[in-house]
């Protein structure tokens, strides 16, 4: 069996010895142009020429759990496409929306902001139940982030495109059901995959529908929120600020305005990061089970984009 694999700016060689470990009786080596044909490739964000050429692929492994960039390339019809689930992500998301949500809720920046000024002043503590927390999107990230919100005792609502019962979450799902899981909100989490349906999701519209005072933790993809309408929400104080973890232009260009914005926090997409262990160890076993001809989880479905 061959494998190729594609992964720019990453140590490539360590995950190539890491996969054969993994699958002993496989041939693997990095794609380059022209490279001889391969059964599966293992890949995250490739170019258009690798799926020109490569094909014989009897599947493609992302890995990551988001396929937009892929989907965005002329997929070939009938070429399964598998996601990595969670593969030790979710426990990361699970902990950065909960800091996130706990800094802002807590008011643990301006205690930041008083230590530099050396000043001793304690803030009225808040209610809970005065910030619902919204989650859009209940798959394997926003469900685990869900729960682990739901366990600070804060209210927690879910929307997803199906209906869901997630314990200790209210779940909300369809056109209707967005409205209404706004109106419930004040701290929006984006845990959708970027679809045509999705992007943009977040505009002027969405945001006004939140509750007063709003916060937006954005860990998803940059494509789903429209920046200026972010800016001017905040502006006009109806949403008080935002932590981001994506962005539309990655890198975030040096003049981009969140960089410096008093109520907004940035990190570099570095909210859940594929960790090579947990991710060769589900590929590995999902290619043994593709060569017994078996179903695997995380097949993407091509049509509706994740
Ligand atoms: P899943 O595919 O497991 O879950 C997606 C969820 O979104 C499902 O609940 C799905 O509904 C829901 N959904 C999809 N389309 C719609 C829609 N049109 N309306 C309402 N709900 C919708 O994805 P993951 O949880 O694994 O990952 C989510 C995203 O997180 C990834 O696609 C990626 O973009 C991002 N990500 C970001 C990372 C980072 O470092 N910042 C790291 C990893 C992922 P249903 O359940 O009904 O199908
Ligand atoms: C992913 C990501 O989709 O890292 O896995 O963004």
């Amino acid at each position: 069996m061959k494998i190729t694999f594609y992964f720019q700016n990453a140590p490539v060689q360590q995950w190539l010895d890491e996969l054969s470990q993994a699958l002993p009786g496989a041939q693997l080596s990095a794609w380059q142009p022209g490279a001889p044909p391969a059964d599966y490739a293992v890949v995250w964000q490739p170019p258009q020429q690798l799926l020109d050429e490569q094909s014989q692929l009897k599947a493609v492994f992302n890995l990551g759990a988001g396929v937009d960039a892929l989907l965005k390339l002329q997929w070939p019809a009938q070429l399964p496409l598998v996601r990595i689930d969670d593969g030790g992500m979710a426990v990361q998301m699970a902990e950065y929306v909960s800091h996130a949500l706990i800094r802002h809720f807590r008011g643990l920046d301006q205690y930041d902001e008083q230590q530099r000024a050396g000043e001793w002043k304690m803030h009225r503590t808040r209610l809970r139940s005065e910030f619902p927390v919204g989650v859009m999107g209940l798959g394997v990230l926003g469900e685990r982030v869900a729960r682990a919100v739901a366990q600070f005792d804060f209210p927690v609502r879910g929307w997803s495109r199906s209906p869901k019962q997630i314990e200790g979450v209210q779940c909300f799902s369809g056109e209707q059901g967005f409205r209404d899981f706004l109106a419930a909100t004040r701290v929006l989490v984006n845990l959708l995959p970027l679809t045509p349906e999705t992007q943009n999701i977040i505009h002027h519209g969405t945001l006004a529908q939140l509750k007063p005072q709003a916060y937006v933790i954005n860990v998803a993809r940059g494509a789903h929120l429209v920046e200026e309408d972010l800016l001017a929400q905040i502006d006009s104080g109806h949403v008080a600020g935002a932590t981001l973890d994506v962005f539309r232009t990655e890198p975030l260009p040096p003049e981009h305005p969140f960089w410096k914005h008093p109520k907004i926090t940035v990190t570099p997409h570095s909210s859940a990061n594929t960790m090579r262990h947990a991710s060769v160890a589900q590929i590995a076993a999902k290619i043994e089970a593709f060569e017994r001809g078996e179903s695997v989880a995380g097949l993407v479905d091509i049509g509706r984009g994740y």
